[in-house]
């Protein structure tokens, strides 16, 4: 008996003890690295100083003692207790169905499981097409009652364990709770950003005053002053400069539908309006000329999102997914900063195709950079902005690979130029795969030899090795009647049509593919291409702190799925492997904002937080174009 206290008690308090304390002093660390303006301290928290910032901290966790907050309590003792442990074995039952039913049961809004759940949920109709008049349903009471508690199996070592267990000290230091323990403040009329709850009704306005960044700090990397290929620093001569945010914002929906996922949060936090006021403040801080969203849910887009950045000064495109999938990809721009010249909303869903029997999308825009007046007559390249969330059954290569070959397939041909070369390409968005994977060599080297390799390992997202029944990907990938090449272009785009284009791109170019697709095209054996050239804007690890870049963290397994890649110039050299030596060409990468690590988000109770309002963090990057003289 004792020896069984000993052991369902004492152990796990021993380890939450441990994970509570290195979780506090991190956060100490980071918070003060975010709040120092000491250039020495710049990524090194062991030389974090002790000082004014520090004392800040304590300040935060003194109003905490204060107003102390229950809610926080049992929400924090909660948020740490989820592991990586917790992590695998919550994704184990995806193991249990292997075989052909693998496709449904992953993907866990199949059509026939949402109508299920839409059933059980009394909610019968699917979105209405034209949005009516009804107030947003309100989340915030419902929505806890949601959350399960924590009694399955993967909790045990903790659930018995009551909070009152540990001494106060230990955990009413945690950062998240002196995140949401800060009393809201009314938002100064004057200051009052445009999409606040006006109109919305009971609404609280956010509670947090601190902007995220001053908590999770993120840099600015700058690479303008590092010259390029021919050796011109960025600002010699004439330019054009722009930055571009990608970011999975986290479809509220979804979020509900797998609520599990959210268990470490305070429901507060994870309250449609909450976030996305904290997004829209994001949004604004980093003032992006281009915004490439994913996750994001068609009445949230029309309702508050398109009017709220249109007022931003934004000019906005959506795509829904299809079949009653809620929610799809947004690409945004400035039209002070460019003039449209086509909009291509790319859907991967093929009837009657099992390879290609899912509901995701993509969204290709065609953009004519404006340059401003005073630089004479000059001319710059379109920009061609290609933004797409991928399949996320991790064991779902195939359909990944396909779905990715039709987007290529779409950005070849929008950006492509009547010599058959291509216009600048930023492609972005969720690939939901990891980097060094399959199908991120894939964008990145521009060749894959997929045949034999088994479908989970495509992405990398997962080990599924130990499965007796393991998919594997066959030559051809897709079928001819696709009409795309194994190169992934459309069979009719090979044609000289091509060459009818307006030169230089001057006029909108809206072209359908009419002609049928030609099954008779020859086939690689085994191969994929495609001939874009791209790198990524992230190398996916972080130099100072040893560790690598995280994008996103569902439940704390930390990891990079979302990317900023954009056209560079090829290597010389001929070795295909060595993309990542290429070197900037029309496009010049000038900075990004840094990511972080899986450390430095738990320290903030892992994502989303108070402070960052998706599981995905945002990605940024700054270019120059090259423009040249008439
Ligand atoms: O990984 V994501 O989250 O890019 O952040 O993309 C998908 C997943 C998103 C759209 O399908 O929903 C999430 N378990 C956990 N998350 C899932 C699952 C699942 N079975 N299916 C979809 N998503």
């Amino acid at each position: 008996m004792i020896a069984s206290c000993l052991c369902y008690l004492l152990l796990p308090a021993a380890r939450l003890f441990r994970a509570l304390s290195d979780a506090f002093f991190t956060c100490r660390k980071n918070a003060f690295l975010a709040k120092s303006s000491s250039p020495q301290v710049d990524g090194d928290f062991a030389m974090a100083p002790r000082g004014p910032d520090q004392e800040e901290c304590e300040g935060l966790l003194e109003q905490w003692q204060e107003e102390g907050s229950s809610q926080a309590l049992s929400t924090v003792s909660e948020g740490l207790l989820v592991d990586k442990g917790v992590a695998e074995s919550s994704l184990a039952h995806l193991m249990d169905n292997p075989g052909e039913q693998d496709a449904a049961s992953e993907d866990k809004w199949s059509s026939r499981q949402l109508s299920d759940l839409w059933a059980a949920e009394n909610l019968e109709e699917s979105f209405p097409e034209v949005l009516g008049e009804e107030p947003l349903p309100e989340v915030e009471g419902p929505m806890w009652a949601e959350v399960p508690v924590q009694t399955g199996p993967q909790y045990a070592d903790c659930a018995v364990l009551p909070v009152g267990a540990l001494a106060a000290e230990q955990w009413e230091e945690d950062p998240a709770v002196v995140a949401w323990s800060i009393a809201p403040e009314p938002v100064p009329q004057e200051e009052a950003p445009i999409w606040s709850f006006e109109g919305l009704g009971q609404l609280q306005p956010p509670p947090v005053e601190i902007p995220y960044h001053e908590i999770l700090w993120r840099e600015w990397e700058d690479f303008s002053t590092q010259p390029d290929a021919q050796g011109l620093e960025a600002g010699d001569g004439p330019q054009f400069q722009f930055t571009l945010m990608s970011y999975n914002i986290l479809a509220q929906d979804l979020m509900q539908q797998s609520s599990e996922l959210y268990l470490h949060c305070h429901p507060d936090i994870l309250s449609w309006n909450y976030r996305f006021a904290n997004l829209m403040q994001e949004f604004q801080h980093w003032d992006p000329d281009i915004l490439c969203l994913q996750e994001v849910q068609e009445d949230h887009y029309w309702q508050q999102l398109e009017p709220s950045l249109r007022m931003m000064g934004f000019t906005c495109f959506y795509k829904r997914r299809t079949g009653c999938k809620t929610d799809g990809c947004a690409v945004c721009y400035k039209p002070t900063r460019f003039r449209l010249l086509c909009a291509s909303p790319v859907e991967y869903f093929r009837p009657g195709l099992e390879l290609l029997n899912r509901d995701n999308v993509g969204l290709v825009l065609l953009l004519q950079p404006l340059v401003p007046e005073g630089l004479g007559q000059v001319s710059v390249a379109p920009l061609c902005v290609a933004n797409t969330h991928v399949l996320y059954n991790p064991r779902r290569g195939d359909v990944k690979l396909a779905q990715m070959a039709i987007f290529l397939a779409e950005v070849d041909k929008v950006a492509r130029l009547s010599d058959g070369s291509h216009c600048p390409i930023i492609l972005c968005g969720d690939l939901n795969s990891v980097p060094d994977s399959p199908l991120y060599n894939f964008i990145r080297d521009g060749e894959l030899q997929y045949h034999g390799m088994p479908a989970w390992k495509v992405s990398g997202q997962e080990d599924f090795s130990h499965q007796l029944y393991q998919r594997k990907l066959q030559a051809p990938l897709w079928p001819s009647s696709l009409g795309i090449t194994d190169c992934c272009q459309y069979v009719t785009s090979c044609h000289p049509k091509r060459s009818e284009r307006p030169a230089g791109w001057a006029e909108p170019v809206i072209e359908e593919d009419i002609s049928e697709p030609e099954p008779d095209f020859p086939r690689t054996v085994g191969t994929i291409q495609h001939c874009l050239h791209l790198t990524s804007v992230y190398t996916h690890f972080l130099p100072q702190h040893g560790r690598p870049e995280v994008t996103t963290m569902p439940l704390g397994l930390g990891m990079t799925v979302d990317y900023i890649f954009f056209s560079a110039e090829s290597c010389k050299n001929g070795n295909r492997t060595d993309r990542r030596l290429c070197h900037d060409g029309t496009l010049k990468l000038l900075g990004r904002l840094s990511l972080l690590s899986e450390e430095i988000l738990w320290a903030a109770n892992g994502l989303p937080n108070p402070f960052c309002s998706s599981d995905h963090l945002c990605l940024l990057a700054s270019f120059e174009m090259e423009v040249t003289a008439l």
